[in-house]
Formats: structure tokens, sequence, C-alpha cells
């Protein structure tokens, strides 16, 4: 018997709103673009995969446009006529003929990887070696830059029993607001939920190690990527006992090697696509497990597609102690999806049909992809 083999790839920009402005230190946030993948094989099967980043390119290197070309001019003709079940080959062949493009490598090797657990009736997580839990618990981000109305939303979030565990924005502005606001979210919060929060790079060193202290007296559990560079963060880490974790530094396993050897992180956010693909996070995760370093599932504010695949993978980790933050899809006002995930409880449900489990209401999105002419959104 013939291996199946990729017949067509197809990709598509889905521009979807955000449920209210997310407001980060890069940019503010009003909608987000989703770069689908469909990859159909020759036994029939299709599978899908998603491509998103933050803020256009505020955020890095890679913009949903620029996933969507290098799929169609680069990846596409590479694959067609490929084995479809042989995926780490596969990835690693088209690893050779593309330098980089981390996030459409993710997008792909979600797509093969849907496929291929579709084609064996098995879910995504028993290609990965295996999930070790049903749930996973999922963080919020508050980032409306308005105390009280993040405050009036971290309690619906309680009420509703959604999340607990809130990451707070900060960055943008001057170091005693951005205190006194996580201050004042911790303080009518109390015991009931916990506090973050997450730099995304705005400060310098000398303002992290003003400003993590006092983070640290208004109740702030975890900091992340405070500062731009790995030797800032790794000589930060030496003078304070409140953990500090590493992300946009993070970009693969070999930056999470070099992270590792200096003690530079006490926690990885380990997220598929700045990985460069899931096989790639599930390296960066066994590095951090191999130094001691804990884990958090991260996102990139992804759709449904990436958020299962991410579920998946972080599903089948060993350690898990920081919980996820694959709450995306619920950033975005519009269900894609026929059957919505279940959150709940405070955890997300990994889905256990075959494949990522998951299937994309087509009529539905219809009316948000892009037409080939570039939408002008904010
Ligand atoms: C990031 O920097 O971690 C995750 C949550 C959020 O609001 O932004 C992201 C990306
Ligand atoms: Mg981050």
């Amino acid at each position: 018997m013939t291996a199946p083999t990729i017949e067509r790839i197809e990709t598509s920009l889905v521009d979807l709103p955000t449920i209210r402005p997310h407001k980060l230190s890069v940019a503010t946030m009003h909608g987000q673009t989703l770069m689908l993948v469909k990859v159909y094989c020759s036994d029939g099967v299709t599978g899908i995969g998603e491509g998103t980043t933050i803020a256009g390119m505020a955020y890095g290197p890679e913009s949903p446009e620029a996933m969507k070309l290098a799929i169609d001019a680069y990846f596409a003709p590479a694959m067609i006529g490929q084995d479809a079940t042989r995926i780490q080959a596969l990835m690693a062949y088209l690893g050779k003929l593309v330098k980089l493009n981390h996030f459409s490598k993710s997008a792909l090797e979600t797509a093969l990887l849907d496929a291929h657990g579709k084609r064996l009736g098995v879910p995504v997580s028993e290609l990965l070696g295996g999930r070790r839990r049903e749930r996973l618990p999922v963080v919020w981000t508050l980032a409306s830059g308005d105390t009280a109305r993040d405050i009036e939303e971290a309690e619906a979030m309680l009420e509703v029993r959604r999340h607990r565990v809130f990451k707070l924005k900060i960055g943008a502005r001057a170091l005693h607001t951005d205190i006194k606001h996580v201050a004042d979210i911790k303080r009518a919060l109390g015991e009931r939920a916990t506090v973050r929060v997450d730099v995304n790079m705005a400060w310098s060193e000398t303002q992290a190690a003003w400003a993590i202290p006092a983070l640290a007296d208004a109740g702030c559990e975890l900091v992340e990527q405070p500062v731009a560079s790995a030797a800032a963060l790794a000589r930060l880490m030496r003078r304070f006992p409140v953990a500090l974790m590493a992300d946009e530094i993070l970009q693969g396993p070999e930056s999470a090697f070099e992270i590792a050897r200096q003690h530079g992180a006490d926690v990885f956010a380990i997220k598929i696509e700045q990985s460069g693909g899931l096989f790639a996070a599930q390296h960066v995760a066994a590095i951090a497990d191999a130094a001691g370093i804990e884990l958090y599932g991260g996102t990139m504010l992804e759709g449904a597609f990436s958020t299962i695949a991410s579920a998946h993978l972080f599903s089948s980790f060993a350690r898990l102690r920081w919980g996820t933050e694959l709450f995306g899809p619920l950033l975005i006002t519009e269900e894609i999806l026929t059957m919505p995930l279940d959150y709940s409880d405070f955890e997300l449900t990994v889905p256990n049909g075959p494949g990522l489990g998951i299937e994309l209401d087509e009529a539905k999105i219809k009316r948000f992809t892009r037409d080939g002419l570039l939408k002008i959104t904010q």
C-alpha cells in the first residue's frame, strides 16, 4: 500500500474582532487575524493548522500576511507529493529549505498532525507521546488598560468559575502607575485569585531592578519577560526571590539550551509557534525539565486551532507547574467551531476526538475571510 501524499495546500486570512481592546506594552489590539492553512491529502483526509501573532509585526518578525506568503510561495510547492505520514522527516526537509519562519512551520506541522491523527483515529496528544491530563488550568489576561474595568472583569471571571489566575499586561506606563495598578487589583481580589505580570520586554534592567521588589510586595507571584535581553534577565534572576519567566527570548530549543545553561529563568513560557512547531516545543520542554526550569503553557492569543494544538502538547508534559494561558478563543467575539470548546471550573478540556478533535464552522468564518484585498481595520 502506498502512503498518502499531500495533494493541495490552501491558506486564508481570517480577521476577527476582539471582545475589548487588548493593551500590551507593544501595541493595543482591536482584532486578531488567524492565518489558517488546510493540507489536503490523497487519502481524502484534510488537516487544519493556524499561524497567529500579536498586533501585526509589533511583537515578532512574522505577520499573518508573511506567513501566508511563505506557505503559498515556498513551503507548499515543496510539500506537494510528499508522504503525509512522515511528519518529522517532512518538517526537517522543510527546515533545510526555509530558515526561521517558526510560526508558518508551526501552522503546517499542526495541520499535518491533525490530518495524521484523523487518519489513525487518535488525538494529536497521542502522536506526541500520550496525554497525562485531560484538563488544563487557564489563566486570563487583564489588559483593558483601566484598573477598575480590570477588577470588574476579574470578578466576573471568578463568579462564573472560568479563571482564578490573572496575568496583568504592564510596561506601557510609568513604573509607579503600573505598580499601583497591580497592587490595587491584587488587593481587590485578595486570596480568591493570584496575580502575575507580563512586561513584554518594556523595561531596562535598572527599571526592572527597582520595580520587581515593589511588585513582590504588591503580591505579584511571577514576572514575565521584564527586560529584552537574556543576559539582563539572567542577572535579575540572581537578585530577587520572585519567579521570573522567559517568553520572547525563548525562540526554540537552541535558545532554551542557552538560557538554561546560564540559569537565566525560573520558568519558561512555552509556545508552539515561537518554538517552531509542536516537536520543537517538546524539545524546549525537555531542556527545561533537565535544567530544573518550571513550565507554563503560553499563547500568541491564538484562535481555536493553534490553542488546541498547544493543549494537546501541554497535556503531555510531565510537569506544568504554572498552568497555561490558553484563553485565546475567548478573546475573540466569534465562535469559529461547530462545537465550542469546554472552558469550565477554571480549566479547558483537551478534546479527545481524532486529530485536533475540533471542526471549523466554514459558513461562520466566510464573512471574516479576506477576499484578497487587504482590509485596513485600525
Ligand atoms: C505574551 O506576551 O505572553 C499572552 C497573553 C496575552 O495577553 O498576550 C500574550 C502574549
Ligand atoms: Mg509574554
